[in-house]
């Protein structure tokens, strides 16, 4: 790393301190640019790194609810406006006990460059809350959101920041949230993506991330004249991500052997398919959080406490959460023939899991490029919602595999370019970064 690069990290470090996912996250980034600003001096003179690594604006808020005994009770909400250079903030909410500023900076920083990899003007932002949805009732969660939202409505609107789903929050959030919304603004727009078919909503977002995942990986398979045909597929998780995941790649003739939560990982050696991807969604809706429940109602192996990494597969998606594939579980998936890991969470391969991964020359994408499908969909429901008119299933899923094939394609023309042939890491952060970087010049001091 250039001194210069490092510098920007160390500010970074010494500036956030007790944010490590935040510190992964500007490491990774910053990292593929050395070329890039050896190249553009003129970034460099005019800080642009250093701009991009603080937010343009972040608020932090008391969320107070009652629950169903009375009680009261306080959580913590967010919203981190990471960069508007290139449209509105836009990017989801999380809603799970382990989110901090730190979580939502990473989150934040990283939707900057995969909304400008989408090519639709959205800028980056993130939220959430410390709220644990973990066996709440639909009342406190409705409660929840009505409270979060008497906060965040004074900081989003259609034309200033789009928030959508993410862990924890899927369309029975965004309605509560939504619904607030009207209350307190009077107006009917589309504010929140992932809203209900019946008010706003786009066919397709809710499997949008899932199918995208699969599309890019579809290119990433062609590159070495494969395809999903008969391939067995690893994903973990068994929330919205990994539901849309299992549903394409079992379209596409590949046989999908696992799916884990934060109990353990099921090995189903039959595959998932048919009434078994509609169990997903129940055990997601359940609040039990338990992937225990799919072995016990389907009769199929359970592994508690163990990640699905060290079964025999030809392709891996994690679809879970971040830093939740390390180095050994990069090594016990090259042990096992596995060629190809797409990102279908954000950052869920460590730094030094993405290491043996890059040294072993198997494909690898990160999350930021090929999870982006869930986004550009968002997007797409915001072009729907500003012409008051939507477009049918087809329209909305071409238009998507499109946008991944596009993803694919800067990848590995900017991995070409700036010297790293192959290097999908390198060829999204660098494709990501330049979009904004140029409007950012444009736009002056900002
Ligand atoms: P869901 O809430 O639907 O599912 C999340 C899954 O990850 C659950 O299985 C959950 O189990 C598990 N999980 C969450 N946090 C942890 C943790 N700290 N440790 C272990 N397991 C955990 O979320 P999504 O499917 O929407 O999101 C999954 C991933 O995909 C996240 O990284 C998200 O940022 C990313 N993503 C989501 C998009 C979307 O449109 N929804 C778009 C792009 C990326 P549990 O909660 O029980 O721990
Ligand atoms: O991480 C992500 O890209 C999301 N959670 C989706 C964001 C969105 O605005 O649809």
């Amino acid at each position: 790393m250039s001194e210069y690069i490092q510098n920007v990290v160390a500010q970074v470090k010494a500036k956030n301190s007790n944010e490590p996912e935040f510190h992964q996250a500007v490491e990774e980034v910053v990292g593929s640019l050395e070329l890039v600003i050896a190249r553009h001096p003129e970034y460099r003179s005019a800080k642009i790194l250093e701009r991009m690594v603080e937010p343009e604006r972040v608020i932090m808020f008391r969320v107070p609810w009652m629950d169903d005994q009375g009680e009261f009770q306080i959580n913590r909400g967010f919203r981190i406006q990471m960069n508007s250079a290139i449209g509105p903030y836009k990017g989801g909410l999380r809603f799970h006990p382990s989110v901090t500023l730190g979580i939502l900076k990473f989150l934040a920083f990283e939707q900057v460059f995969k909304n400008s990899l989408t090519s639709l003007p959205m800028g980056g932002g993130k939220g959430g809350s410390d709220f644990d949805p973990k066996g709440k009732s639909d009342h406190e969660v409705m409660r929840f959101c009505q409270s979060f939202m008497t906060e965040l409505y004074r900081h989003v609107g259609p034309d200033i920041d789009v928030p959508a789903g993410d862990i924890g929050v899927g369309g029975r959030e965004i309605g509560y949230l939504f619904g607030q919304y009207k209350r307190l603004t009077k107006e009917f727009s589309g504010v929140l993506t992932g809203k209900g078919l019946n008010w706003g909503g786009s066919l397709i977002r809710p499997e949008a991330t899932g199918f995208g995942v699969v599309y890019f990986a579809q290119e990433m398979l062609k590159t070495r004249g494969q395809t999903f045909d008969d391939k067995a597929v690893a994903v973990s998780g068994f929330g919205n991500v990994a539901w849309g995941a299992v549903q394409k790649a079992t379209q596409l003739g590949a046989k999908v052997v696992t799916l884990s939560g934060p109990d353990g990982f099921v090995f189903d050696k039959e595959g998932i398919k048919g009434e078994k991807i509609d169990y997903m969604l129940q055990m997601r809706a359940s609040a039990r959080d338990s992937v225990k429940d799919y072995a016990d109602h389907f009769k199929v192996e359970f592994h508690p406490g163990k990640r699905p990494w060290g079964v025999k597969v030809d392709v891996a998606l994690p679809c879970a959460t971040q830093n939740e594939l390390d180095d050994s579980d990069a090594k016990e998936l090259l042990k096992n023939g596995c060629y190809c890991v797409c990102e279908g969470a954000n950052m869920p391969t460590t730094l030094s899991g993405v290491k043996v991964l890059h040294e072993a020359g198997v494909l690898y994408s990160p999350g930021k490029a090929s999870n982006a499908g869930g986004v550009a969909t968002s997007g797409l429901e915001m072009s729907q919602n500003s012409m008051r008119l939507p477009w049918p299933k087809e329209e909305v899923d071409q238009r998507l595999h499109q946008i991944m094939i596009n993803i694919h394609k800067t990848c590995l023309e900017n991995a070409e370019k700036y010297g790293t042939p192959g290097n999908y890491v390198n060829g999204a952060n660098i494709g990501g970064f330049l979009k904004v970087a140029d409007a950012m010049m444009d736009q002056g001091l900002v």
